[in-house]
């Protein structure tokens, strides 16, 4: 079975995508699939996660750090480059399970003979400030070759330029090269170090650029190293060059082969964790795991202060922000795969809780509104008019920041899924509880008593479905309100029983009210649209259904310029039941147990052919919810359309001048959770484990390691047999429903193997997992 994602051949066509579809990254920065002499024109880029600044009163983005890696390449006065010279032969690729890129291009030399050139590069995930390269070259006839080898400052921003003051330095065969941001003053540096063993003559380039100049023999291969390291103010203190300095001598010291050995185990662990294997299905296999790699090279292992944004770490597209797409649509996979990772994105929300306070004051609200669009401090970055009208080319006012209130209640939920998921109720001590009962007092203010009804209602909102803005009781927005308010009672309850200094502690800011009683009060009486009686339908929000009924190829023929914002004030779809992505079976996915089949299916039949999937968010939802209705083969279409997104590149690049493409993280969470949550059936509610698999035609097997309440599992899931086995190490009895069966218990040690006939075997085993 493959691991590995390759390109045969150069098409500048292809420059962009391949940069996103051959991402390598550690979570601390992402480096983008670009071949080593590209610069910014080619959107090479160096991704810092968490370090932000604003230039010029333009939008605030991520810092992209001066690329430590640049190579350029010349034969006797010839430039080789993919650029400058059409090669003969060039092959791009990317090992997946070691996070590995290599490039091997043949040019044809313009006095006749051939250069092969090779370059091998990691972002290490074993010391998460380093880079590490090796390259070659081997020509088939004698000649003058020339490598510029060093730090290209001249890096790709899009609304930069955000490093200043940038001193370059040569220190004993190091270069170094450090800047400020311009808002903050955070220092950014890099270290590079070019080690060859051949004989050649190094002069100082430009800038943080070296010259090595050599004469090559035909035939012979010359082999030569590169070590980068970048550190910021944020992580390194006072002097962040001498640690990057400091960083890429041992680098050298250790040698590439022991450095990408350390590099290539971390990655083994990590597959170990989360690997998920399917029998029968190589395509399905190959992009899921692709989809896996590209969660596991942005995921923040390293820091609690960032968390993942929007486009992961493949350049500066969303402002770097973190949307609610990484609890709603990457938490699940970090939850079952490797919780620490997933403390770590929730705290993050508590670091940002002062952030989205101020929203919420600054909209004349208590408690906590979430930023739509988030960056390190938790205000929002989202900005009024986040679209431009294309046919006047004036902005449009959108209302992403000021209504889509639901990200306070993804917050939550996300908060209390791991407090399910891990039984780690710390994270409600050091902030968790205060997160959630803010988010519960900040819908306490918004929400509306409507005394005629006599009900607790959510006005004036935009729900996931971005074309409808500004709705009134959107039912994935009020069901997610009211787990919001059963959230903040739960935690309140289980801390004042098992923390009741704590409690007593974290709620003294709280007894002027709205709080506990106020919560109970409101949930008493709170509205949620329920499915109609006679077409179990679930009307999105009032009077959804009296919109204008149009066919999606109907409305795709009234667009009058391919990049138009269908919607906000006079979009296309605003007047229509056409939405952007999925919305109320989101809610029926999220609440899965609430609703019978038939709502489900009723629902999926209804809204399927009036969403666009406009957002790569929208298809895995109707994957995961045809998986749950028992269709896999309505859902697996949708399935394979999210895990190939960033393979494929087929999704949108562009709004008018603007470059919103980059890597898809909620997609490839989307993907595994249609597998695993979808397709294998998986479902634990924090006391039982159920599995009731529907998988598609051609699966026969989904096989994956799992983490609950902390203790470790191994699944196999067929149609007809489930197996699990327990680690010997763990703590406690697993309790698990198969194939809707009786309740079962798996003991530590224990492999138990249950079929949907009914027979169980249980065998004792041996040893770890
Ligand atoms: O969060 C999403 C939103 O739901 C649809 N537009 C893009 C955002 C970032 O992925």
């Amino acid at each position: 079975m493959s691991w590995t994602v390759q390109d045969q051949s150069f098409d500048r066509e292809r420059i962009t995508t391949n940069g996103n579809k051959f991402m390598t990254g550690n979570g601390y920065m992402g480096y983008r699939g670009t071949l080593e002499e590209f610069g910014k024109e080619q959107l090479a880029a160096v991704t810092l996660a968490g370090v932000y600044d604003q230039a010029g009163g333009k939008w605030r983005e991520p810092v992209n750090a001066p690329n430590g890696l640049f190579t350029r390449l010349s034969c006797n006065g010839q430039q080789l480059g993919v650029l400058n010279t059409e090669p003969e032969r060039h092959t791009q690729e990317l090992d997946i399970r070691s996070a590995v890129h290599k490039r091997e291009t043949v040019y044809g030399l313009a006095g006749g003979g051939q250069l092969v050139f090779t370059a091998e590069r990691f972002v290490s995930m074993d010391q998460l400030h380093l880079l590490a390269g090796k390259l070659s070259i081997n020509s088939t006839v004698d000649c003058r070759i020339v490598i510029e080898s060093g730090i290209d400052g001249d890096v790709w921003d899009i609304n930069g330029p955000h490093l200043h003051a940038r001193q370059e330095q040569f220190v004993e065969g190091v270069l170094r090269s450090s800047a400020v941001t311009g808002e903050l003053g955070v220092s950014v540096s890099v270290a590079e170090r070019t080690v060859f063993s051949f004989d050649a003559k190094e002069t100082a380039g430009d800038s943080a650029i070296r010259v090595i100049s050599f004469d090559a023999k035909a035939g012979e291969t010359y082999e030569w190293f590169k070590f980068a390291a970048v550190y910021t103010g944020l992580d390194a203190g006072d002097n962040p060059a001498l640690l990057a300095e400091q960083n890429v001598r041992a680098a050298e010291e250790a040698g590439y082969n022991r450095l990408l050995e350390a590099h290539r185990d971390a990655w083994e662990e990590r597959w170990l964790q989360s690997d998920c294997m399917i029998e029968g299905d190589d395509a399905a296999q190959f992009a899921l795991r692709y989809s896996i790699y590209q969660l596991l090279i942005i995921a923040p292992t390293g820091s609690e202060k960032v968390s993942i944004p929007a486009r992961g770490l493949s350049g500066q597209v969303y402002k770097g922000a973190v949307f609610w797409d990484t609890e709603m649509f990457m938490l699940p996979f970090f939850l079952h795969s490797d919780p620490r990772t997933a403390r770590n994105l929730l705290m993050y929300r508590i670091h940002t809780l002062e952030g989205a306070r101020r929203k919420a004051a600054e909209y004349g609200f208590l408690g906590a509104f979430y930023a739509w669009e988030s960056q390190d401090s938790g205000d929002d970055a989202c900005t009024l008019f986040n679209v431009n009208d294309v046919f006047t080319g004036r902005p449009l006012r959108t209302y992403f920041r000021d209504k889509q209130v639901h990200i306070s209640a993804d917050v939550v939920h996300g908060i209390w899924q791991y407090v399910i998921f891990t039984g780690d109720d710390t994270l409600l001590t050091e902030g968790g509880a205060e997160v959630i009962w803010e988010c519960a007092r900040f819908f306490y203010s918004y929400a509306y008593y409507n005394p005629v009804k006599q009900r607790y209602e959510i006005l004036d909102v935009t729900g996931p479905d971005e074309y409808h803005e500004r709705v009134n009781n959107n039912a994935f927005t009020n069901a997610l309100v009211k787990e919001t308010l059963e959230v903040a009672l739960k935690s309140a309850e289980l801390l004042q029983a098992k923390f009741p200094e704590e409690f007593r502690k974290l709620t003294r800011q709280f007894v002027d009210g709205p709080f506990l009683k106020e919560f109970q009060t409101m949930l008493d009486s709170f509205y949620v649209p329920q499915p109609d009686s006679e077409t179990l339908l679930i009307e999105q929000f009032d009077r959804y259904f009296q919109l204008e009924e149009v066919g999606l190829a109907e409305l795709k023929s009234r667009v009058i310029h391919k990049n138009e914002y269908w919607g906000g004030g006079n979009g296309l779809a605003t007047t229509t039941t056409i939405l952007k992505q999925a919305d109320v079976v989101l809610m029926l996915n999220l609440f899965k147990r609430s609703y019978s089949r038939e709502v489900k299916q009723a629902n999926w039949e209804f809204y399927e052919p009036r969403t666009e999937h406009g957002s790569s968010l929208s298809p895995c939802i109707y994957a995961l919810v045809a998986a749950d209705i028992g269709s896999p083969d309505w859902g697996y279409p949708y399935f394979m359309r999210t895990a190939t997104v960033d393979l494929t590149g087929e999704s949108k690049q562009y709004v008018g001048d603007l470059y919103i493409g980059g890597t898809h993280p909620a997609a490839n969470g989307g993907a595994w959770m249609a597998a695993v949550l979808g397709f294998a059936g998986v479902q634990f509610d924090g006391k039982v484990l159920y599995i009731k698999p529907a998988l598609p035609e051609q699966w026969n097997v989904v096989e994956l390691p799992l983490i609950l309440l902390g203790d470790s599992f191994r699944l196999r899931i067929s149609r007809n047999e489930i197996t699990v086995t327990a680690a010997t190490g763990n703590r406690n009895a697993l309790a698990l429903i198969a194939f809707g069966g009786e309740r079962q218990l798996c003991r530590p040690g224990v492999r138990l193997r249950l079929q949907l006939a009914g027979t169980i075997t249980a065998d004792e085993q041996q040893g770890a997992l």
